[in-house]
C-alpha cells in the first residue's frame, strides 16, 4: 500500500476522540482502505502452475500447494447473519498463515445460486429469479468483503453463468456416455460397451447376437446400461412443489425437506444416476479420508451396503429372488412375503383360497385377488417409515400362491405385507421368524410355522434368537446341504458355496443407496443437455452445442395444481417454452426436428464439482487443465486419494452433497479427467452459532436488540419475556449481522470476537455484549505501537528484556503450532497474553512489535497491515514469513546453585528452574567430585532454588 493511499485518520468528526485512537470509525478507515489496497494490487491472486493464471514472478510461484475450500453459500434473499461467517473465517485465518508460511494457497468463494427459493418469490412475484438471485450475490459479496476475507477473486464461480453451467452439461454428457464395467469396477466410455457387444465379448441381455438387433434394439440395451438413463420409476412425486424430490429430500413423515408438502409415490419418466455402481467404492474408499468419524459413519450408513445372498425359491408364475443377509437360516424360512408393490405378485395372486385356508390369511376377502387389491390401497397409503416401524402390529395377506424352499423341497405360503419395502434388496423376503424379531412377530399373528435353526445360547429364553450359534435342524443330506453344527459364519459360506453350485442363487451385496433421481420438474435450474427423436430416444447434444441455455419463460410457475392431490401431472415451466423445446439440429445426419428435455437438474449438480472450477477458472476448452488439476488436487503420493486439502462446512451437508460430490469425482476419475479419486481429502465441521431469543407471555417473540437485562431478568419496554436460546433467524427475532458488528467496532473485532469464542468446531452462543473484549485487545495492540495523542510510534529499537524474549518465542512457538491445528480461538489467547506484558512498558521493543504484528495478521489482518506500515515496510505482509520461535529461547529457565562443602562455596551448578531435588544433587557432587575424592560425604542438602550444601 503506497503512502497517499493510506488512511488519514482524522478523527472523522469525533470531537472528544484523539484521532489516533483505534475507535470503530478508525477500524472502519483502515479496513476499506486496505481492502481497496488488497484488490487493486490483486494481493491474493494466487499463481497456477499453467495457463493464463500462471505467475512464475508470484512470490509462491515455486512453492508448495494448499488448496483450502469454504462450502460455498447459496445466496438467501435475507443476506448474512453472524453465525454463517464463523467458517469462513476460520478458513481466511487458516490461508493467510499459510501463506506466511509459505505455501501457495489457492482460497476463493463462489455461488451455489440455482434454488427453489429464487424460484419460489419468481412463481409469487413475476421477478425472474436471476434478477433475485444476481441481487442477493452482489449483497454477499459486499457484506463477504468488509470481513477481510483473503479471496482470489478471479476465481470466483457462479452456478448459474452459462460459462459455468455448461461445464456441468458437459459433465452431464460423461456420465451419460458411459457405463460401469463390474469387472473392472469402474466407469467406462460407452463406446467400449458397443464393442464388446459387437465382438461377443460380452454377451446381450436375451442372448441374440448384436448383429442381428436392429438399431432401436441395441439403443435400448445401451441405454439400459449407461449411467445416466431414464426410468420410469416410482417417484417422490410433490405436487406442492410442482417437482419431484429425491429420497434425501423427503422427511421421515412423508413430506417435502423445503416447505413441508405432502409427497406422494407415482410412477414418472425421470433421469437418474447409476450412483449404487459406486457403492462399494463409496464405503471402501471412506479409508482414504481425512474426516470426522461421525461423517464417515454416516455416510457408511446411508450407502448401507448389505453382504448375504439373493435365493431364488420356485412358484408357478416363475423363481421369486431374495435377499437375506442370513442364507445360513434357509431351512428355518417357512414362508416369503413379496412387497406389495412387487412384480410377480399379480401372476401368483390364486383364483381362489386353497381349501381350508386360515381366515386370518384372507383378511376377510372372499378371493385372494379382492384380499391383494384391498391390501395395496391399505399399503400405498403408508410411508416407508411407517411401513419400516418394528412397533406396528404386522399386517398382510396371504397371496393364495406358494413357493418351494430350495433346502427342503417343501412349499411355503406366499404372503404380502408392507414391512418388506419394495425398493430394498430385490423387494422380496424369505421370512424365518426364529431368527428375525419382525418375522416372528408376522408369524405369530398369523400363526406360521417356527423352525429354530439356530440353538439359542443357554438361559437364552425370549422368542427370535438373532445371536451367533451353532446351526440345528438344518441338513438335508440328499440335497447335498447340511449346516449342523456350523457356527453362523461357516453356515453363511456353506449355503452360498451350495446355492451357487446348485444354481438357486449366489453371494449378493446389496445397498441401501438408491439410484440419485436426477431430474427437478422446475424453471431455475441447469437444461439437460439432451434432446429426444420421433422415438421418443433421448440423444446426447455434441459438446459442441453447450452450453445449452436457459430459455426465457414468460410463467415460472408449474402447472396449477392441488397441493394434496396426488393425480396431479408435472407440467415443467421449459415445456411451454415451446420455441425452445421444437428444434431442428443438425446431429451428424442432415437437418431433423428434436424435441428438447424440459426438465432441470436438481440443485445438487452445481455443487458436485466447483472445486475443480476454482482451480481453472478461465478454461474454454476443458473442465481443468489435467496439469492445474494434478497440481491443485493430485494424490500427495503412492496410494493418496488426493482432493481439496481442507473443506471446511457445516455437518447438515454430511450425506448428499458429500456423496454426490464424490461419485461425480470418481467418474471423472474413471474417464481420466482428474488424477485425484476423491473430491476433499480433509473434511472439517464448523460449529453453529445460536443466539438468545426472548418471547413475551404470549409466546410471541419480540426483538432481542431491544431486550434489556435487570438484575438477571430480562424486559422488553415494560413486559419481562423469557429467554430461550436457539437458531439464529428472522423466525426468533435474533438475527445480528456482521454489518452491524463491523459498524460498532470493524471488522477485526468481529473476526478475532468469532475466533476466539471457542475451538472452531464447538458450537458456542453469539453474545454482542461480549464482542467488546476483542476490540479492546485490539486497542492494547494499538497503544502498545502507536501514541494515541501524537499517532508517533512508540516502538523503540533496544533489545526486550529476558523475559520478554522468552515470553515472544514461546508466543512464537505456541502461535504456530495453534493456527496450523485450525485453534484459532487458543492462538488469539496466547497473543493477547503477550500483548498484556506490554501494555506498561514506556515504549515496546521492535524485536516483539514486529513478530506480534504478524501473528495478529491472519485473525486481524488490517489491522496489522496498518501497524507494519506504520513500522516502516513498504509491502503488504501477505508474503511475509510468519515468525519462527528461537528454540534457544524455548528451554526452560535455569537456576545457578553455589555448592558448598562444610559452608565454603567450591563451585556453582546451573540446572534447569524446575529441575526436581535429586537431578540438583547430582549436578552439585559432579561438579565438585574432584574436591572430595573418595570420601562419601555425610550429608548433602539442597535448598531449592538457592544452595546445595555438603558436609564432608
Ligand atoms: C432372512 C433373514 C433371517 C433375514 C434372519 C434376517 C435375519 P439389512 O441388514 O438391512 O440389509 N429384507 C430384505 N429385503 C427386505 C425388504 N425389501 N424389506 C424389508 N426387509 C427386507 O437387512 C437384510 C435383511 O432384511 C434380509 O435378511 C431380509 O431378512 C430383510 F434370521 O432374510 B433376512
Amino acid at each position: 500500500m503506497t503512502e497517499a493511499s493510506s488512511p488519514q485518520p482524522s478523527g472523522a468528526g469525533v470531537a472528544d476522540i484523539p484521532p489516533y485512537r483505534y475507535t470503530a470509525t478508525l477500524a472502519g478507515q483502515i479496513e476499506a482502505a486496505w481492502q481497496a489496497s488488497w484488490e487493486r494490487e490483486g494481493v491474493f491472486h494466487t499463481p497456477n502452475p499453467a495457463g493464463p493464471l500462471a505467475d512464475p514472478s508470484h512470490p509462491r510461484a515455486d512453492a508448495q500447494k494448499l488448496f483450502v475450500l469454504d462450502m460455498f453459500p447459496y445466496p438467501s434473499g435475507s443476506g448474512l447473519h453472524v453465525g454463517h461467517p464463523l467458517g469462513y473465517i476460520g478458513t481466511d485465518v487458516y490461508a493467510r498463515f499459510q501463506r506466511m508460511a509459505g505455501r501457495n494457497v489457492l482460497h476463493t468463494m463462489g455461488y451455489d445460486a440455482f434454488g427453489l427459493p429464487a424460484e419460489q418469490y419468481a412463481v409469487q412475484t413475476g421477478t425472474h429469479p436471476r434478477t433475485t438471485t444476481e441481487a442477493n450475490i452482489v449483497r454477499y459479496r459486499e457484506q463477504l468483503r468488509r470481513l477481510g476475507l483473503a479471496y482470489d477473486d478471479r476465481r470466483s464461480v457462479r452456478t448459474i453463468d452459462p460459462d459455468y453451467y455448461r461445464w456441468t452439461q458437459w459433465i452431464f454428457l460423461q456420465v451419460f456416455n458411459s457405463w460401469f464395467d463390474p469387472d473392472a469396477n469402474r466407469a467406462r466410455p460407452i463406446a467400449e460397451l458397443v464393442e464388446q457387444f459387437a465382438v461377443g465379448a460380452r454377451p446381450t441381455p436375451d442372448g441374440r447376437p448384436w448383429a442381428e438387433l436392429d438399431e432401436s434394439g441395441r439403443r435400448a440395451i445401451i441405454n439400459d446400461h449407461r449411467l445416466a438413463y431414464v426410468s420410469e420409476a416410482p417417484v417422490n412425486w410433490c405436487p406442492g412443489l410442482g417437482t419431484v424430490l429425491a429420497n434425501e429430500e423427503v422427511t421421515a413423515d412423508g413430506r417435502s425437506d423445503r416447505g413441508n408438502f405432502p409427497v406422494f409415490k407415482r410412477s414418472l419418466r425421470q433421469w437418474m444416476m447409476r450412483i449404487t455402481a459406486y457403492g462399494d467404492r463409496l464405503t471402501d474408499d471412506l479409508a482414504a479420508l481425512d474426516w470426522p468419524e461421525p461423517i464417515k459413519l454416516m455416510q457408511r450408513n446411508w450407502i448401507g451396503r448389505s453382504t448375504g445372498a439373493h435365493i431364488d425359491f420356485d412358484t408357478d408364475a416363475g423363481p421369486a429372488r431374495v435377499f437375506t443377509t442370513r442364507p445360513d437360516t434357509l431351512f428355518g424360512a417357512t414362508y416369503l412375503v413379496l412387497a406389495p408393490e412387487h412384480g410377480l405378485v399379480d401372476a401368483l395372486t390364486a383364483a381362489a383360497w386353497p381349501a381350508g385356508v386360515h381366515k386370518m390369511w384372507t383378511g376377510g376377502h372372499d378371493t385372494p385377488g379382492q384380499a391383494v387389491a384391498a391390501y395395496r390401497a391399505f399399503a400405498a397409503a403408508k410411508t416407508d417409515l411407517e411401513r419400516q416401524t418394528d412397533a406396528r402390529e404386522k399386517t398382510g395377506v396371504f397371496t393364495g400362491g406358494y413357493a418351494v424352499n430350495p433346502a427342503t423341497g417343501q412349499p411355503i405360503p406366499v404372503f404380502i405385507a408392507d414391512y418388506v419395502l419394495a425398493g430394498y434388496g430385490t423387494g422380496a423376503i424369505m421370512a424365518v421368524p426364529a431368527q428375525d424379531e419382525r418375522d416372528w412377530a408376522f408369524a405369530e399373528a398369523f400363526e406360521l410355522p417356527i423352525v429354530r435353526t439356530v440353538q439359542p445360547s443357554e438361559g437364552f429364553d425370549g422368542k427370535a434368537f438373532t445371536g451367533d450359534g451353532p446351526a440345528i435342524n438344518s441338513s438335508a443330506p440328499d440335497r447335498g446341504l447340511s449346516l449342523d453344527g456350523l457356527g453362523v459364519a461357516e453356515a453363511k459360506a456353506t449355503t452360498i458355496a451350495w446355492l451357487e453350485s446348485t444354481g438357486h442363487g449366489a453371494g449378493a451385496v446389496t445397498f441401501r443407496l438408491r439410484d440419485w433421481l436426477f431430474s427437478r420438474q422446475r424453471y431455475w435450474g441447469e437444461p439437460f443437455p439432451i434432446v429426444y427423436d420421433e422415438h421418443g430416444e433421448p440423444i446426447a447434444l455434441p459438446e459442441s452445442m453447450l452450453p445449452v441455455e436457459l430459455p426465457e419463460v414468460a410463467d415460472f410457475s408449474p402447472r396449477t395444481f392441488d397441493p394434496t392431490d396426488a393425480d396431479t401431472s408435472p407440467e415443467t415451466p421449459l415445456s411451454r417454452a415451446s420455441a425452445w423445446v421444437e428444434v431442428e439440429l443438425d446431429l451428424g445426419d442432415g437437418p431433423r426436428r428434436y424435441t428438447r428435455e424440459t426438465n432441470v437438474m436438481p440443485q445438487w449438480a452445481g455443487s458436485c464439482w466447483y472445486e475443480l472450477r476454482y482451480a481453472d477458472p478461465t478454461n474454454a476448452d476443458a473442465l481443468i487443465d489435467r496439469r492445474i488439476e494434478s497440481y491443485w488436487m493430485g494424490p500427495r503420493g503412492e496410494g493418496d486419494c488426493g482432493g481439496v486439502d481442507l473443506y471446511i462446512g457445516g455437518q447438515e451437508h454430511a450425506v448428499l452433497h458429500l456423496l454426490y460430490a464424490r461419485f461425480w469425482h470418481k467418474v471423472l476419475y474413471d474417464l481420466g479427467h482428474v488424477s485425484s479419486f476423491e473430491p476433499f481429502h480433509q473434511l472439517f465441521n464448523q460449529g453453529m452459532i445460536q443466539a438468545y431469543a426472548f418471547a413475551d407471555a404470549r409466546g410471541q417473540y419480540v426483538e432481542a436488540a431491544e431486550v434489556v437485562e435487570r438484575d438477571g431478568r430480562f424486559f422488553h419496554g415494560d413486559e419481562e419475556v423469557r429467554r430461550e436460546y436457539g437458531k439464529i433467524g428472522k423466525s426468533l427475532k435474533n438475527v445480528v449481522t456482521p454489518d452491524e458488528i463491523c459498524d460498532e467496532y470493524g471488522a477485526d473485532t468481529f473476526r478475532v470476537y468469532e475466533m476466539s469464542t471457542g475451538p472452531l468446531e464447538a458450537s458456542r452462543p453469539w453474545d454482542t455484549r461480549a464482542v467488546i473484549g476483542s476490540y479492546r485487545f485490539l486497542q492494547r495492540v494499538w497503544r502498545a505501537i502507536v501514541d494515541e495523542e501524537t499517532g508517533a510510534l512508540r516502538v523503540t529499537d533496544n533489545p526486550a528484556d529476558e523475559k520478554l524474549r522468552r515470553a515472544l518465542h514461546r508466543a512464537i512457538d505456541g502461535v504456530r503450532t495453534d493456527y496450523a491445528g485450525l485453534r484459532f480461538n487458543t492462538a488469539v489467547a496466547k497473543l493477547i497474553e503477550l500483548t498484556n506484558q506490554l501494555t506498561r512498558l514506556p515504549a515496546t521493543p521492535r524485536e516483539v512489535a514486529e513478530p506480534l504484528i504478524l501473528m495478529l495478521a491472519p485473525s486481524a489482518p488490517h489491522i496489522a497491515e496498518e501497524l507494519w506500515r506504520r513500522l516502516g515496510h513498504g509491502a503488504s505482509l501477505t508474503y511475509h514469513d510468519f515468525p519462527v520461535a528461537d528454540p534457544a529461547q524455548l528451554v526452560a529457565d535455569t537456576v545457578t546453585y553455589p555448592v558448598q562443602i562444610n559452608g565454603k562455596v567450591r563451585g556453582r551448578v546451573e540446572v534447569p528452574a524446575d529441575a526436581a531435588e535429586e537431578t540438583v544433587r547430582v549436578a552439585a557432587l559432579a561438579e565438585v567430585a574432584e574436591q572430595l575424592g573418595d570420601a562419601e560425604p555425610r550429608k548433602v542438602i539442597v535448598i531449592p532454588g538457592r544452595m546445595v550444601s555438603i558436609v564432608r
